[in-house]
């Protein structure tokens, strides 16, 4: 007994002498530094996210509930694939992490500064051009920047202190059961806590802005959402161009009619002004409404320009950015999502490029946030020297969406060097859908249409006139009125199908999709000095025929144009993106795949069918252009 007792207390003696603490020092260690990655990230995020003024909101309002929540969930979720797959290299592994997730963000923030837009993937392509631009880098830091760099000190002297305890022993390691088992879970919450903040987003919009995907769930999901999207784009789509595709380009181009020469170079060495409506449609050209004009400016500009009637608009998925591509490159928009989205890197043959060959500077002006359907990427191939965006203008007329378009176009006309050639080309904002800024408008009495849509698309519609046409007296003042060629016309559809009830009183429109399709389109004025035949012209035509038409008049080729130049042509079509065909005979309507005669009686389809499919072909020629970057084998210099 007495032995027991002796014994028990040499045990309680030794165990004494080795008393460890509960938490191991080193764990404790090792789990600050994991929190420091887990803090020190989603800090330098919101950093990103607010410094950037990206996002405007108060830091801890719900409208960022869902970017931290998935700001958090995936550095959670790569805190456990790092221990995952480094076991006693861990610590190493997530300070590498650390320090390329910092450098990342950190050059997200300087090149949001300079271009209002996170890093994405094509702009990598271009990295070649940052040694040009390093002293707008050094200025484009500031010194809560430093911010990247805070968490380093700490993270090393734990990592200093964790080498010092496991001198003698390595990090210790975990058994490969308690890492996948812990690093399933951790995933598994993450991804649901991921899933509730996207649920309160709407993807459906980030289509038309990668800002929109950052503002809803943060930098670290926008370079997951980017990667995927370029890595389906580059290694799951096949874009080598075929011989077989590059003979059917060369067969097209090879057989279009060339060209007539009636107006060739009449207006060479003139400046170019192009204005592009928002939402202004063709029916309210030369219409009273409440006994007034709707657009007295631009029916007046009818007799001194030539106004094209038949003028149809060849928009996707893309809307304003495709209005905007057709005219600027003859190309056809993409059959899904947006050419500006989807080939910021391809090779173009625009009309900025065009012009530079001949001395011109191209300026394009759009008074709205410049990472908008892509458009500083995509203005670099399209070859833009200047893009002069919302940042650029003082906020003295604040209508709908930003700037009001009469100060707009006002401000950009000081923004243009006129002592050189230049092609300044003007994208309006303020008619956009729903037109619901205009309630308040007094330009133009509605009558009992006051507070409805088609009151409110009258009034923009007339506001945007009124803007043009203080614009074009701006013009004749400044003496550029018969220096320019000027082209005005309308982006797309002010109307959308499931509210054509509002055309009922507006045009007495009755829905039919033969009647939908021809209502398709939007006014197009043209005019260069010394014009003789101005008035009305009945051709058939489109966005895509505004290059060919401008570049003959301007004395240029445009070998790669899939337009037709529009004072050459005998015969006027239009196809739209649809597939729907437009000629002087029938048309075709794809939505129903039926011919209809110019009354809107059915005709037999089998009688048009290759034509039809020969008008569809150019749509082809067209994509295989944009998907296999063909434009880069032909323009090879
Ligand atoms: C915004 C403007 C609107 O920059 O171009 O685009 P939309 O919604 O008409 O395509
Ligand atoms: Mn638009």
């Amino acid at each position: 007994m007495q032995n027991i007792v002796t014994r028990t207390r040499v045990k309680d003696i030794k165990r004494t002498q080795t008393f460890k603490p509960a938490i191991d020092p080193m764990h404790m260690i090792e789990a600050c530094l994991w929190l420091f990655f887990l803090f020190g990230v989603l800090l330098k995020c919101s950093y990103f996210q607010f410094s950037t003024k990206l996002n405007s909101k108060p830091y801890f309002s719900m409208y960022n509930k869902s970017m931290f929540l998935s700001t958090f969930s995936l550095i959670m979720i790569l805190a456990s694939i790092l221990l995952l797959f480094f076991n006693r290299k861990r610590l190493t592994a997530l300070l590498i992490t650390d320090i390329l997730l910092s450098l990342l963000i950190l050059a997200d923030t300087l090149y949001f500064r300079y271009y209002s837009n996170a890093i994405t993937v094509p702009v990598l392509y271009q990295i070649g051009l940052v040694s040009s631009i390093t002293d707008s880098v050094k200025d484009l830091f500031r010194v809560n920047d430093l911010i990247f760099l805070a968490d380093f000190p700490l993270f090393l002297a734990g990592l200093h202190l964790i080498k010092k305890k496991a001198a003698k022993k390595q990090l210790v390691g975990i058994p490969p059961v308690k890492r996948l088992i812990s690093s399933f879970i951790v995933i598994l919450i993450s991804l649901g806590l991921f899933h509730s903040a996207y649920a309160q987003t709407s993807p459906s919009t980030f289509s038309y802005d990668n800002n929109y995907v950052i503002n809803d769930l943060g930098i670290l999901y926008f370079h997951y959402y980017d990667i995927k999207r370029n890595i389906e784009e580059r290694y799951f789509t096949d874009r080598t161009l075929k011989e077989e595709e590059k003979n059917a380009i060369d067969n097209y181009f090879n057989s279009k009619t060339p060209s007539g020469t009636k107006y060739r170079g009449v207006a060479e060495g003139k400046n170019l002004i192009i204005i592009q409506m928002e939402a202004i449609q063709q029916f309210v050209i030369n219409r009273k409404f409440n006994g007034k004009e709707i657009t007295p400016n631009l029916n007046k500009f009818i007799n001194e320009s030539c106004y094209l009637d038949n003028f149809y608009y060849q928009v996707g998925a893309g809307n304003t950015s495709d209005a905007e591509f057709l005219t600027n490159n003859s190309l056809y928009p993409l059959k899904d999502g947006a050419v500006y989205f989807k080939f910021p890197t391809n090779t173009y043959e625009s009309l900025p490029k065009l012009l530079k060959k001949k001395g011109y500077t191209s300026y394009a002006f759009h008074a709205y946030t410049p990472s908008f359907w892509n458009r500083t990427e995509m203005y670099k191939a399209v070859g833009f020297d200047k893009f002069i965006n919302s940042d650029d203008f003082i906020m003295d007329e604040h209508l709908g969406w930003g700037l009001g378009d009469e100060s707009f176009l006002m401000q950009s006309l000081d923004k243009i060097d006129t002592s050189e050639p230049f092609y300044g080309f003007f994208i309006t904002l303020s008619s956009h859908h729903p037109y619901n800024y205009f309630e308040d408008y007094e330009g133009f009495d509605v009558g009992p249409y006051e507070d409805t849509m088609t009151g409110n698309y009258v009034k923009a519609a007339n506001y945007v006139d009124k803007a043009v046409g203080r614009f074009l007296d701006e013009l004749k003042a400044r003496g550029l009125y018969d220096n320019s060629i000027i082209v005005i016309y309308g982006d797309h559809h002010a109307v959308l199908k499931d509210q054509t009830d509002m055309l009922k009183d507006l045009i007495g429109f009755e829905f039919s999709e033969y009647n939908w399709t021809k209502l398709q389109k939007t006014p197009c004025f043209i005019r260069y000095p010394g014009m003789t035949e101005t008035g009305v012209n009945n051709t058939i035509c489109g966005e895509i025929d505004l290059l060919p038409t401008i570049a003959n008049l301007m004395g240029i080729d445009a070998p790669y144009a899939l337009g037709k130049d529009i004072f050459n042509t005998e015969k006027g079509y239009a196809v739209l993106r649809n597939s729907s065909v437009i000629t002087e005979e029938f048309t075709y309507v794809a939505s129903e795949d039926k011919v209809y005669g110019n009354d809107g009686q059915l005709l037999d389809k089998s009688l048009y069918e290759s034509e039809i499919a020969r008008y569809q072909h150019e749509l082809e020629i067209s994509d295989i252009i944009l998907n296999k970057n063909a434009l880069s084998v032909y323009l090879k210099d």
